[in-house]
């Protein structure tokens, strides 16, 4: 479906050397993708994880394939098993792969194969503190990002937490790519603005594979 929330196919923007937007490029797998994700929620369903420090995280989670992010009281880890169903994650949806091997391969990631994919569902309000994503053992293979559904801006860090941060623009087909030396930037995730998307409504999923062992 062409909407005005879309982004342009075919653009990049570079955030550094090893890090860039790839805009519109998740357009072409949109439907595969909310198909998967409807498929994998209606098994390993959303939900708000507890951090080790007891709060309650904003962002809704689910994960697919192998390994899958969770957090509690005990601490952030990877683990085959969803604790809410005590079964393995849904598997990967072959779109999912497709996209993730597409992605970095256009980013400069050749024989990039994902062991994880954590689904985020953000709500109007809903942000994600800077943070740098370090549960993974693999420190320099890429990560792509799937942005799907209501705009975001994205905080792009440096290496320390105190590092000026920039803003990109996310919408709906954006996926970002990055890895080796600018695989451990501090990030996150302005308070999404309250709208409707032409198709998901008043939500922004967000898909990221990882490589995690
Ligand atoms: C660039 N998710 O799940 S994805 C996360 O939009 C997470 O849901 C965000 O951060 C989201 O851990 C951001 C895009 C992204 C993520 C991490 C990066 C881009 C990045 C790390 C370094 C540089
Ligand atoms: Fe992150």
């Amino acid at each position: 479906m062409s909407d005005l929330f879309a982004a342009p196919q075919g653009l990049r923007t570079d955030l550094a050397a090893q890090a860039c937007v790839l805009h519109g490029f998740a357009l072409p797998f949109a439907d595969a993708l909310l198909a998967g994700i409807a498929a994998i929620t209606a098994v390993s369903p959303f939900r708000h994880l507890i951090t080790p420090g007891g709060h309650t995280m904003q962002v809704a989670m689910s994960n697919c394939g192998p390994l899958g992010w969770v957090s509690d009281r005990r601490g952030y880890r990877y683990s085959a098993c969803d604790p809410l169903t005590e079964q393995a994650w849904p598997p990967f949806p072959e779109s999912f792969l497709t996209l993730a091997h597409a992605a970095a391969a256009e980013a400069g990631f050749d024989g990039h194969v994902p062991d994880a994919c954590l689904i985020n569902r953000y709500a109007p309000g809903t942000r994600l503190s800077l943070h740098q994503d370090r549960d993974e053992d693999d420190r320099v293979a890429p990560i792509v990002s799937a942005s799907l559904g209501l705009p975001a801006t994205f905080l792009f860090g440096g290496l320390a937490r105190g590092d000026k941060t920039v803003r990109v623009p996310l919408v709906h087909g954006d996926v970002v790519v990055w890895g080796g030396a600018d695989r451990m930037r501090f990030h996150g995730v302005l308070p999404i603005r309250p709208g409707r998307h032409p198709v998901l409504g008043e939500q922004r999923l967000n898909l990221t594979f990882r490589k995690v062992r």
